[in-house]
């Protein structure tokens, strides 16, 4: 019964059509952010999608993250995907046979019984840990929720303070483009015109018996994940040892990773450890994405490639430079010119669909389907709203809310829509669209 307690308004169609979509997606233990594309269990959708089952199920909320932090390895790091042993190695590619985590990764810590990826997603998990705790602070600490997973989460974050400041500047890097979760963005073209694709012949792509060609990355970079990937698992996915061909800084991964530490530092006090740690690391990180990664110039921050010469920041303008939004404590001018840049000409917020695109609108390799080249997605454009209501600008995050739940439900809580035209693309009935539509329905 729990699950199906609508709310009696006219928004019933939209909760009931997002409701459906994290019913359906529901494998027992977790939720697949979509059954055709993604059948498996994936690290940033799942705390998400933890989010969304709040407003449903607290208890499946719990589970989501719990089942995803089962799966951490020794060294802390949790890993991007947690594969479901029952769906067929040739749905989804690279299947447990590529990566090896049990055997490849033994040395850092994998698991021995559940087969995952060596690589990982951005940290929200503590942000929605939190979130999930306080939608019903009673069953989660009748069942320990914050007590089992404070521990985990704790060292999930010093993984990637420790073994992931490849820069030594005090921000985590991320050493392959699946990691920042925007697989394409034109941020990556740059340092991976480096890398040595892979031969064709040597792998299939399992996405294109699902999605469009167009909607998705290309052959070319498909080489390169597949040689980057292959590299860390052949060094044993240790990062003192791996050859990173690809390092880079990226805002959008640690304004999460600032935003989730915060978020840890409260769960510290609920379970009754110390704070401190966490907002000490906190306010560090946050001076070192000023420092590093802000371009004052153009009112964004920048990604920054470890490999280049130069100060290393990619001229390429993404949404991922407008995420810290999410950031308590940024300087006041630092946040008027982050909201200038979200409303201004390259990301025109409030303009047609009244979604932020995925990246720079008069970008040169601008593209209005093709995955992080250009489409808008939902979980980015709920993380600007919770970030226009943080930096108090209540007016502009109500806009984004409207828009969200009109793009999402009229598309069918698709993955992606065009931002120009809100045409639906990339898969439908997907999970982070459906349970971050429930909870900006509240
Ligand atoms: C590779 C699951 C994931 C998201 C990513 C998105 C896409 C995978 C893929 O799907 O990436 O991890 O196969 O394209 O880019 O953000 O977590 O929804």
């Amino acid at each position: 019964t729990e699950l199906l307690q609508a709310p009696a308004t006219t928004r019933d169609g939209a909760w009931r059509g997002a409701a459906e979509v994290l019913i359906g997606n529901w494998t027992g233990t977790s939720t697949v952010p979509s059954r055709s594309l993604y059948p498996h269990q994936w690290s940033w959708d799942s705390a998400f999608l933890a989010i969304g089952w709040r407003h449903l199920s607290p208890r499946r909320a719990q589970r989501e993250l719990e089942s995803l932090l089962g799966a951490q390895w020794g060294d802390g790091r949790v890993p991007h995907i947690v594969f479901n042993p029952s769906v067929p190695l040739g749905a989804y590619f690279p299947s447990p046979d590529f990566w090896r985590s049990s055997a490849a990764g033994a040395g850092r810590g994998a698991p021995a019984t559940v087969e995952t990826s060596g690589i990982v997603q951005p940290p929200v998990h503590a942000l929605a840990a939190l979130l999930v705790h306080e939608a019903d602070p009673e069953i989660s600490r009748r069942r320990g929720f914050l007590t089992r997973l404070y521990p985990r989460l704790a060292r999930w974050h010093d993984y990637l303070a420790r073994r992931r400041d490849l820069g030594r500047g005090g921000l985590a890097a991320v050493v392959h483009p699946w990691e920042p979760g925007m697989d394409n963005s034109p941020c990556w073209d740059g340092p991976l015109a480096r890398i040595e694709p892979a031969e064709p012949g040597t792998f299939r792509r399992a996405d294109l018996d699902h999605g469009a060609a167009t909607d998705r990355p290309t052959d070319l970079d498909y080489g390169r994940y597949v040689r980057l990937a292959a590299e860390y698992r052949d060094a044993g996915y240790d990062d003192a040892a791996a050859p990173h061909g690809f390092a880079v800084e990226d805002p959008n991964f640690n304004a999460l990773f600032i935003a989730s530490e915060y978020a840890l530092a409260e769960i510290a006090a609920e379970v009754g450890a110390a704070p401190a740690g966490h907002l000490a690391r906190a306010e560090r990180l946050t001076r070192a994405l000023l420092d590093r990664l802000w371009d004052a110039e153009a009112g964004v921050f920048r990604c920054r490639d470890l490999h280049a010469g130069g100060d290393g920041l990619i001229p390429e303008t993404s949404v991922a430079g407008l995420v810290p939004l999410i950031v308590p404590g940024l300087p006041g001018p630092v946040v008027d010119a982050l909201l200038r840049t979200l409303t201004g000409p390259h990301f025109a917020l409030g303009d047609r669909t009244g979604l932020a695109p995925s990246y720079d609108l008069r970008g040169h390799a601008f593209d209005p389907s093709r995955y992080w080249r250009g489409p808008a997605w939902f979980n980015i454009n709920w993380l600007i709203e919770r970030g226009l209501r943080l930096q108090g600008v209540p007016e502009r995050a109500d806009a984004l809310r409207s828009a969200f739940l009109r793009s999402a439900a009229g598309s069918g809580y698709a993955e992606y829509v065009d931002p120009l035209t809100g045409e639906p693309r990339g898969a439908r009935r997907f999970g982070w669209t459906a349970a971050l539509t429930l909870d900006l329905l509240g």
